[in-house]
């Protein structure tokens, strides 16, 4: 239900295609619509509920946060990063359309998510909602998301310790799933600063869970499966958990941090029984 509200939210924030430039706006849609398991934004959902947060605030912050990862998605599926030609068991952006097209779809969406968290009341006052602003420039940045694909970038065929491949992981995946779970909380006013912070230690557990599981999953699963293609890591001789752990380790791994995740949230009671889902979505999920 929550999901279906996700594809209509994006929907109709996406410019229609009959409106110039249709081929960008096309390529925009493409990108974003009909597929993928909105992980990010059921999480702003269940940490928004959990606020009392009203609907719609939730619905422009788990947009914006979707839309900063499917911008990272296509450019990290261009040829000058990850090189790939399947995403969400469909070609890749770059290769329906073309890359300097791709190229534009990513800068589009992104400036798309920050004028969403602008364009309406989204906090108690203004201060509030720019404090939302900074905490989704800051996870998609240099010091976020992006960094942590500078260092990606930086350690294929490198052998990185785990305290670095962690790092790597925090800043590459986590960022934007804690900023998630942050923004979810923020667009109501029914949690303590004190629980905030429980939400945000539930999410960093959260988001270096989802990759750990990424790692093993593109090491274990196959293309059809996944949707994207399976073996990239090792082809690329890319450093992950499982390179330095081995399957069942990194497996194990994720399990701790569930546990980690699921303790971060016994405070709420019954009231955060939507995390506790997500949570195991995202460790005993297939793709
Ligand atoms: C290009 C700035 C820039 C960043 C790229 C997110 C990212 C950084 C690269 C994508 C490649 C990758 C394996 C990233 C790790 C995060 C991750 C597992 C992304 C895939 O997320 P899912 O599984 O995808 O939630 P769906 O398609 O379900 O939304």
């Amino acid at each position: 239900m929550r999901q279906e509200r996700v594809e209509r939210v994006l929907e109709a924030l996406l410019p229609p295609t009959a409106l110039s430039p249709t081929r960008l706006h096309e390529a925009m849609r493409y990108a974003v619509l009909g597929g993928g398991k909105r992980v990010r934004p059921l999480l702003a959902f269940a940490a928004g509920e959990l606020a009392n947060a009203a609907p719609e605030r939730i619905d422009s912050v788990a947009a914006a946060v979707e839309l900063i990862h499917v911008y990272s998605l296509v450019h990290d599926d261009l040829p000058c990063m990850d090189d790939d030609v399947l995403r969400r068991g469909r070609p890749t952006c770059h290769i329906a359309f073309d890359e300097a097209t791709a190229l534009l779809v990513g800068d589009a969406l992104q400036t798309l998510a920050f004028h969403v968290l602008a364009e309406q009341p989204l906090a108690s006052d203004a201060s509030a909602q720019l404090d939302m602003v900074r905490i989704l420039a800051s996870a998609a940045g240099s010091r976020g998301m992006a960094g942590g694909q500078a260092i990606d970038l930086e350690s294929t065929g490198r052998e990185l310790s785990l305290p670095e491949l962690e790092i790597m992981h925090i800043h590459k995946t986590g960022e934007l799933i804690r900023a998630a779970t942050l923004l979810g909380a923020r667009s109501g006013n029914g949690l303590s600063t004190a629980e905030i912070e429980r939400l945000d230690r539930f999410s960093k557990f959260a988001g270096l869970a989802f990759q750990v599981i990424d790692d093993v999953l593109d090491a274990e699963s196959d293309t059809a499966t996944l949707g994207k293609t399976a073996g990239k890591d090792a082809q690329r001789n890319k450093p992950t958990y499982v390179s330095l752990l081995g399957a069942s380790r990194a497996r194990a791994f994720a399990e701790e941090l569930r546990g980690q995740a699921l303790q971060a949230l016994d405070v709420f009671g019954d009231r955060a029984q939507r995390l506790r889902e997500l949570i195991d979505f995202i460790v005993l999920r297939i793709h």
